[in-house]
């Protein structure tokens, strides 16, 4: 069966093969008529340009003219438009001249706004400097002031407690303006009255005006009593015990006190009615061993007015 089926194919193939060569020949065949015929009508085209030129010859100075003509318009577009890139890059330079010389003028104005501002810039920084070296000035005189400060409330504290303890101590405190006072009952001499006043964060009284002598006559009554005042360090330079020297004061002047010399040198105080020196009023020149009653003062005008 097979063998059948293969036989049948074989003889298809070959009649297929004997179509193909005899179409190929076919081809092969056109193809050499086709050159035939193709170089034939070149032999002839090539015959009849010979016997045809003569009459071609014109046709060829139209085309010649044409070509000149073409030629022509070709250079003169091309000079157009050579002229038109000339006018472009003159207009090109021109508008790049005018541009450039405002850009100039501006670069030349925003150099002179920038000097300016420099020139402002450099005044401010002077300013400041000066508001900055005032500033340091400022504060160190601050600085030396809060350090004053501190010293003087350092004092004032000190003082309040001085004051503290004398209040506490004193049984007998008389105010008068700006300061306590204090009349002993017992006696001492004028260095053991003043220790006692020390001791207590005061002093022996510093009579400053006639007010205040005044106040002390009228608190001493019949006493006598001492006051802080003397010339030990140097005869006849009266000076008060917190170091000032005497400028005006209350003698008596019905004895020509002072008049002690060296052998007085401490002051006492007193009023008309006293019994020791009758009808004596002011103050006194005595020797400093003796004893007499004293006065103290405690001064507050620096805790209410520093
Ligand atoms: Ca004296
Ligand atoms: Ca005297």
């Amino acid at each position: 069966m097979s063998g059948l089926v293969n036989d049948g194919m074989d003889k298809g193939s070959m009649m297929e093969s004997e179509d193909r060569i005899e179409k190929t020949v076919d081809i092969y065949v056109s193809a050499e008529a086709v050159r035939d015929m193709k170089h034939k009508k070149d032999t002839e085209d090539f015959n009849t340009s010979k016997t045809q030129t003569p009459q071609h010859t014109g046709s060829d100075s139209v085309r010649i003219r044409s070509s000149r003509a073409a030629l022509v318009c070709l250079v003169l577009l091309c000079v157009l438009l050579l002229t038109a890139v000339i006018v472009l890059c003159v207009q090109l330079f021109t508008n790049n001249s005018t541009n450039y010389t405002e850009e100039t003028h501006q670069l030349l104005t925003n150099i002179t706004n920038l000097t300016d501002e420099r020139d402002q810039l450099l005044n401010k920084i002077t300013n400041i400097t000066e508001e900055r070296n005032e500033l340091l000035t400022n504060n160190t005189n601050l600085t030396k002031e809060r350090d004053e400060l501190k010293i003087k409330n350092k004092n004032l504290i000190n003082e309040k407690d001085q004051l503290r303890n004398t209040l506490q101590i004193f049984d007998k405190l008389t105010t008068y303006k700006f300061s306590f006072y204090y009349i002993s009952n017992e006696t001492k001499s004028w260095n053991e009255s003043r220790r006692y006043c020390t001791e207590k964060g005061a002093d022996l009284v510093i009579i400053n005006n006639s007010d205040e002598q005044d106040f002390v006559n009228h608190m001493s009554g019949a006493a006598v009593v001492w006051i802080g005042l003397t010339d030990s360090d140097v005869e006849g330079r009266w000076k008060w015990v917190d170091g000032t020297n005497m400028t005006s004061g209350f003698w008596e002047s019905r004895s020509n006190e002072p008049n002690g010399g060296t052998s007085e040198n401490c002051a006492v105080t007193v009023d008309k009615q006293n019994k020791e020196w009758p009808n004596h009023s002011g103050w006194i020149d005595v020797q400093c061993n003796k004893i007499f009653q004293w006065i103290c003062e405690k001064n507050i005008s620096k805790l209410i007015m520093p």
